[in-house]
């Protein structure tokens, strides 16, 4: 059985991957490399295919800019099922973006490195690994200098994010109080990704509105660093997006280590490390919700809902013991009872939980993969075995979708996954799940 299904979660891998040298989401509904995506398919791929795994990082970093930033989707091909494009996006009003490769002008949280990590302990032939990441991890690590040196601005080791696109929890509820901040103009646009899923199960046009409007505000100032942090109406230090950095920052020190003679690296990565672990207990954790909380730096107030992002620390070891065990029970709590699977993404005590609705309620495979290795981190093991469970379970009955309800029994005989099929970060973390 378990082989039947690590079959066809790399028949969907297989299926998703290009000529190029990255793999598609989803067809139809994403046909593009997009960044953090572009993470878990490589570690999927690690396990059976280490050429793939190592193309699709090695494409993703050619399309990094001067100044170190990684694009959150690179528009490798022309294609028109996707809105919005490249046209729209225009990162080349941004002086250091790549000059060969389109793309956004925006991020996605900082994967790279513990994936670079993730295939090192995969790998067979460990020297060959270590090689392909003698070659790369020196970008990766301009990638977080990019971070420290301007997403920071009050020096807090806490990377802000101007759009919700960067957080990748596109449609969370998280970002309602900010969207009543601003009030953008009304885009007369064609949406294409509600040609190929259900509107139900998507952001309402209002909220795709406020999204266009935010990299409108980017471009009118070039994708200029300094003046988005001044003007743009979205500023948010987000738990997750942070965790996977200093994931990425401990990742770096530890492959820098094995590579050797880089130990100024290494001492900058230290140093950025403690602020940043810092920067997340001090500001992020809010002690009344039992969970770590984002923080709208633009409107200088936290954003007190509890999320799957709230428990992405523990993947990074950010808590000490003390506190992960606040945070299990939290998750226990809220999101725990026997009538569901971990974990959804979205608070399920919350009125605005809609088990349905992309990040405001369903279960995320990458957000479970992450959460499955940050509970073994501390030692729960049930618990993790619970999210690795849950997990299987949902995509074998229902299939490689992209999201999941969380309800065990949501009153629908024909129950199934949400959002696009075949979706790759599905199959690749099944499959290293399933190892
Ligand atoms: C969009 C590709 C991306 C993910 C994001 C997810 C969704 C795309 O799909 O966003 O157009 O809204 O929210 O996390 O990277 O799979």
């Amino acid at each position: 059985m378990i082989e039947n299904l690590t079959q066809r979660a790399k028949e969907v891998l297989n299926g998703n991957f290009q000529a190029e040298g990255f793999t598609i989401p989803s067809k139809g509904l994403y046909p593009f490399q997009w960044k953090w995506d572009s993470g878990f398919i490589a570690i999927g791929f690690a396990h059976y295919d280490m050429e793939k795994a190592k193309a699709e990082i090695g494409t993703l970093l050619k399309a990094q800019w001067d100044n170190g930033f990684i694009p959150h989707i690179v528009f490798h091909t022309e294609n028109d099922s996707y809105f919005p494009g490249a046209d729209f996006h225009q990162s080349n009003l941004h002086p250091q973006s790549s000059k060969k490769y389109r793309s956004t002008g925006m991020t996605q949280p900082p994967v790279t490195g513990f994936v670079l990590q993730e295939m090192y302990r995969i790998a067979d032939d460990k020297q060959d690994l270590l090689r392909f990441i003698e070659e790369h991890i020196d970008k990766v690590y301009q990638n977080h200098a990019y971070f420290y040196t301007h997403r920071d601005p009050n020096n807090e080791g806490l990377m802000y994010i101007y759009h919700n696109w960067e957080s990748g929890t596109d449609n969370s509820p998280v970002w309602d109080a900010i969207w009543e901040t601003m009030n953008p103009p009304h885009y007369d646009v064609k949406r294409k990704d509600t040609t190929h899923v259900d509107v139900s199960q998507r952001p309402s046009n209002r909220e795709y509105d406020h999204y266009l409007y935010l990299i409108d505000i980017a471009k009118e100032h070039r994708y200029d660093d300094a003046k988005i942090a001044e003007l743009s109406p979205f500023l948010v230090q987000d738990p997750l997006f942070n965790a996977m950095l200093i994931k990425s920052n401990e990742a770096l020190i530890e492959l820098y280590g094995l590579i050797g003679n880089n130990t100024e690296k290494i001492r900058q990565l230290k140093q950025w490390q403690e602020k940043s672990i810092r920067g997340c207990n001090e500001k992020l954790f809010d002690e009344a919700l039992g969970a770590y909380v984002h923080y709208d730096l633009r409107n200088d107030r936290p954003i007190r809902h509890v999320t799957s992002s709230s428990f992405s620390p523990l993947f990074a070891k950010i808590p000490d013991q003390d506190r992960a065990a606040i945070l299990v029970k939290t998750m226990l709590e809220r999101f725990g009872g026997d009538d569901k699977y971990l974990c959804a993404s979205f608070d399920p005590t919350d009125e605005r939980f809609d088990p349905r609705k992309y990040w405001r309620g369903p279960v995320w495979i990458n957000m479970n993969w992450m959460l499955y290795y940050g509970l073994k981190n501390y030692g729960f093991l049930k618990i993790a075995e619970r999210m690795r469970k849950d997990s299987i379970e949902l995509i074998e009955r229902d299939g490689f979708y992209e999201y999941f309800d969380c309800r065990k029994d949501n009153g629908e005989p024909n129950r199934r996954g949400y959002g696009g099929s075949n979706f790759s970060w599905s199959a690749a973390l099944l499959i290293d799940l399933l190892k």
